[in-house]
């Protein structure tokens, strides 16, 4: 089959291949050999690194499992703070686990917006005029239904509804919640974070729930909240002691407490308003923005606007600063809604220490007289806030 010379030439190469393959086995042996040496050494060395990793990584490992095991989800924090009041029977817990269902489901639409056809416009315009977006009125239909599943919330009154949103067949009428289903619905289409904004109270009779229980002052909130819808989903609240924040792990679907008694810095280095409206701001607003851009001591504030007041106001909430949404000559009573907007933002930024203020009065004191009333507001760390109203102060 094979010519000699074939023959002789494939017993040369096999020869060489067997030469080669000693010459690693060999130098392999010895290199290992070396190498074994040192890699006992090193191994030595490195397993003791490497046990200390493996210990630190099993316990970081251990620790993520032991927190994965056994994590401070806020539905388990809800039912702690309930232990706090014993005569407490379970329906605010309820409701707000209800809200935390509906912020997952919104947040779900919010990620898959472009999937499930929910960009752009239902062609409609809501109460204040604004375009109503299809993540609207999703994210509204979902409010509702999970709120009307709780048979403790006879009457709400949201952003995408003129009126006041009557639950028929209320067995244990005890709260009224008002809410903003999704706020910042400009930066929907741009996959902006975007949020919901809620207020709990309760009503006053609860044999004649109406239109008045929604209309109380803000300082007499039981709890409010946002949820923000940004690369993580985030869920913050309190009952105005302090403000907790729950970041969503898709994982195992729950809020898990990654915020603990978030605290607003005392002073900012951050302004927040829309420039846009600048030819239309008052004497005091333009003041102050000038003194952002040129103060006397110490470098200028960073202008930062996204648009959507829940994230402006969480980056707040965390960095200080200041937000604005003034009155301007077109809107003298500002954009930004009383009811379900400013007061829940506002017990929040008050209990996280900061202060929340018409420039000359605080947000939570004012008497709401309509449900979609609007009303200029700031916002923010107490210095920058109290700089603000002593200008306008200063004007009286
Ligand atoms: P909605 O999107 O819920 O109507 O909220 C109003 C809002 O988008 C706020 O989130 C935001 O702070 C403000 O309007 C932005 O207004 P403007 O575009 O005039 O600056």
């Amino acid at each position: 089959m094979f010519s000699s010379k074939k023959r002789h030439f494939r017993k040369e190469i096999e020869k060489k291949f067997l030469k080669l393959k000693k010459a690693c086995f060999f130098f392999w042996n010895k290199k290992t050999l070396v190498l074994k040496k040192q890699a006992w050494f090193v191994c030595c060395s490195t397993l003791v690194v490497k046990k200390k990793k493996i210990i630190c990584t099993f316990k970081r490992k251990s620790i993520i499992s032991i927190k994965k095991k056994d994590p401070s989800t806020l539905s388990r924090w809800i039912l702690k703070e309930q232990q706090k009041y014993p005569k407490a029977k379970g329906d605010l817990t309820v409701l707000l686990n209800s809200v935390q269902l509906a912020c997952k489901i919104i947040a779900n639409a919010a990620k898959g917006a472009g999937i499930y056809n929910l960009y752009g416009i239902t062609g409609e315009e809501n109460k204040s005029g604004d375009i109503v977006k299809k993540l609207d009125t999703f994210s509204n239909e979902s409010m509702i239904n999970c709120i009307s599943f709780t048979g403790t919330v006879p009457i709400m009154a949201s952003e995408e509804a003129e009126n006041s949103i009557i639950v028929p067949n209320c067995d244990q009428p005890k709260y009224c919640v008002v809410f903003d289903p999704l706020d910042g619905s400009s930066n929907i289409d741009a996959n902006v974070s975007i949020g919901t904004i809620f207020g709990i109270y309760r009503i006053e009779d609860p044999k004649k729930p109406q239109d008045s229980d929604l209309l109380q002052k803000g300082e007499k909130l039981v709890c409010s909240g946002y949820a923000m819808y940004g690369h993580s989903t985030m869920l913050v609240l309190t009952f105005g002691d302090e403000v907790n924040g729950f970041t969503l792990d898709p994982q195992i679907g729950e809020f898990i407490l990654t915020h603990r008694r978030i605290q607003i810095p005392e002073k900012g280095s951050i302004y927040s308003i829309n420039e846009g409206n600048a030819k239309d701001f008052d004497k005091v607003v333009t003041t102050f923005i000038h003194r952002c851009k040129n103060p006397t001591k110490g470098s200028p504030k960073k202008a930062r606007y996204i648009g959507s007041m829940v994230a402006d106001i969480h980056r707040t909430l965390l960095y200080g600063g200041i937000f604005m949404y003034p009155a301007t000559k077109d809107s003298p009573n500002g954009k930004l809604r009383l009811l379900y907007e400013l007061n829940p933002l506002a017990f929040i930024v008050e209990a996280a220490g900061g202060k929340a203020s018409t420039g000359s009065a605080p947000i939570l004191s004012l008497q709401p007289t309509s449900l979609h009333q609007r009303q200029p507001c700031f916002f923010g760390s107490k210095a920058d806030v109290e700089e603000i109203e002593a200008l306008y102060a200063s004007t009286t």
